[in-house]
């Protein structure tokens, strides 16, 4: 690590502090240069840490940039992963305040709950669909708390990977009852079709990013819980929202579902 423990500290709180008080801020790494990895996810740790010590609950885990799309939109290379707790879950049709966001973005994305834990290395996606109970529909808003969405990989990792709110909704199914790869996307601003694709779009299987997810905690000597609900990957990229519009995710044979933004 190229960080004191005192430098995480101070970072995690500043980025933190800026998602509570709603600011943006440069991303970390122009003072920083030297963050490496290790860093990155212990700065995210000790935010995690922040929120427990005020009551805070894990509900999931999410893998991020998982997409070319995404990767692409952000000009970034590889996946990054994050904590999901419960601040951020909106219930279905529910309407998040854009007030308590900096410049939130949708993605629509496919979300799993396992039924085992899943640990790695050497996860694969067969070993992650026979540990998932179902899967279902999800939208991610995002809002990074780097000015203009501008970071790298290692910011972004520091930052929670951007996380902010999340809805779970639609039709639950059994991961043997639809094929992830084709399974039809299409993301809906205000009644308009604004990003549409396909499961694949997310490393050639949305189950694909779990496995990643496992095999990247497990060289961290963790594991994804029983019972985690993950969200897998933005399949388009991000869509800007402002307050007055109207979300919603449809996937094929899965139903919908729907944020409001106010
Ligand atoms: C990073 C978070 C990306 C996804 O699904 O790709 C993410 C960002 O783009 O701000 O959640
Ligand atoms: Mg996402």
């Amino acid at each position: 690590m190229a960080l004191s423990p005192q430098t995480i500290a101070e970072l995690a709180e500043h980025l933190e502090t800026c998602q509570l008080e709603v600011r943006d801020t440069p991303k970390i790494t122009n003072d920083h240069p030297d963050m490496d990895w290790d860093d990155a996810y212990a700065i995210q740790d000790v935010i995690l840490q922040r929120k427990l010590a005020r009551g805070a609950r894990v509900v999931g885990l999410k893998a991020g940039l998982t997409s070319h799309a995404k990767m692409k939109q952000m000009g970034v290379t590889d996946p990054v992963f994050g904590f999901l707790v419960d601040e951020y879950v909106v219930s279905e049709g529910a309407t998040v305040n854009t007030a308590e966001l900096i410049h939130p973005k949708v993605e629509p994305e496919i979300a799993f709950v396992l039924k085992h834990a899943l640990k790695g290395p050497g996860c694969h996606i067969g070993a992650v669909l026979a540990a998932t109970d179902f899967v279902m529909p999800g939208i991610e808003v995002i809002d990074s708390r780097y000015r203009d969405f501008k970071f790298d990989l290692k910011s972004v990792v520091a930052d929670n990977t951007s996380a902010a709110r999340f809805v779970v909704g639609g039709q639950a199914i059994r991961p043997d009852q639809v094929d992830l790869r084709t399974v039809g996307v299409v993301l809906e601003k205000n009644g308009q079709p604004v990003a549409l694709g396909a499961g694949a779009a997310v490393l050639g299987h949305p189950a694909a990013a779990i496995a990643m997810l496992a095999n990247h905690l497990g060289r961290r000597g963790q594991e994804i819980p029983a019972g985690s609900l993950i969200l897998s990957g933005g399949v388009t990229e991000a869509v800007v929202v402002n307050a007055g519009d109207n979300v919603t995710l449809r996937v094929q044979g899965m139903g919908s579902v729907s944020l409001c933004f106010a």
